[in-house]
């Protein structure tokens, strides 16, 4: 896969050469990323990391997510929903308990927790057990049947719900269609596709394309890389994000809950071509 990343090194003797060096390749324009020194076969150097601030621009314009509506829900009107659709394992259940449970993800608003997987032996129990602590409304349903009346329980106690699902397994397509038909019926108002950041870049875009072209309501709207952890040095994150063309509002990189969830845009243009040393407010939050 082509990189997306149009950061460059330049490695020189001393700072003012190696920028103007950055200038005269990428323009004018260009942003110095980050600056350190290295060791060249025990010669101290200096290296820069740098791009054109109009290709920050684009990469930034590309995973921006619309802003969140404010307030988030109309009063009297039904929770705002965000579901979490995505492969087995990759980080749905917990993602959703960090999402209901975090004071503060949505302003004011309060969260609330909905699970449609009813299939995978205690994760509803995971759900029950974070939503129990943070003392916040949790709801199982198993037919689409009862959809209606779980929303009328939930637009009384939240603003916000965040639905689990099950993970999607391509060898199980009668239970696949039994959740999508459920999530038809909550009709969600984003649905973020939870992949981890280490998956493969061509299996990533096979996954998003077939959780893309679904139904109306089950088609992924967002993508959300989770385990970023999980990568060294989150070398590749961004092209994965930027591959999938799909606005990432939040990304995860650990297992604790609900600490390990960070918005999505300032983590991805920070992991984009930066090394871990690097400092962390290259560019503001
Ligand atoms: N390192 C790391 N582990 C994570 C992260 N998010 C989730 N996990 C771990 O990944 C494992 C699977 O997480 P779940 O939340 O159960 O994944 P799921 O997508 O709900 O799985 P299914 O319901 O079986 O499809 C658990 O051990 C989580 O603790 C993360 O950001 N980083
Ligand atoms: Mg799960």
């Amino acid at each position: 896969m082509a990189s997306h990343t149009p950061a460059e090194r330049f490695r020189g003797a001393d700072l003012t050469r190696v920028a103007d060096r950055a200038r005269r390749t990428l323009g004018d324009d260009v942003m110095i990323l980050h600056t350190r020194t290295i060791r060249d076969g025990g010669v101290p150097m200096v290296e820069v990391l740098a791009a054109p601030s109009t290709a920050i621009d684009r990469v930034r314009a590309r995973l921006e997510p619309a802003p969140l509506p404010s307030p988030i829900r109309v009063a009297g009107d039904r929770p705002y929903c965000i579901a979490l659709v995505g492969p087995t394992g990759a980080g749905k259940t917990t993602t959703a308990a960090k999402l209901a449970v975090r004071r503060g993800t949505f302003g004011a608003a309060r969260g609330g927790l909905l699970t449609i997987d009813t299939y995978r032996v205690g994760g509803m129990e995971q759900l029950a057990t974070y939503a129990d602590l943070a003392a916040i409304p949790f709801e199982v349903v198993y037919d689409a049947r009862e959809v209606d009346a779980a929303m009328k329980r939930l637009t009384e106690t939240c603003d916000v719900l965040i639905v689990d699902t099950p993970g999607r397994s391509p060898a199980s397509a009668e239970l696949t269609e039994r959740w999508r038909s459920l999530l038809d019926a909550i009709a969600p108002d984003e649905v973020h596709l939870v992949l981890p950041a280490s998956l493969r870049a061509d299996l990533a875009i096979d996954i998003g394309r077939a959780y893309r072209a679904t139904r109306a309501h089950c088609g992924a709207t967002h993508l959300l890389l989770s385990k970023l952890d999980e990568v060294p040095r989150e070398t590749g994150v961004t092209d994965l994000a930027l591959s999938l063309d799909l606005p990432a509002r939040w990304i995860t990189d650990g297992q604790d809950v609900p600490a390990d969830l960070k918005p999505g845009v300032p983590r991805l243009l920070r992991s984009w071509g930066l090394a871990a040393d690097a400092e962390p407010d290259w560019l503001p939050a």
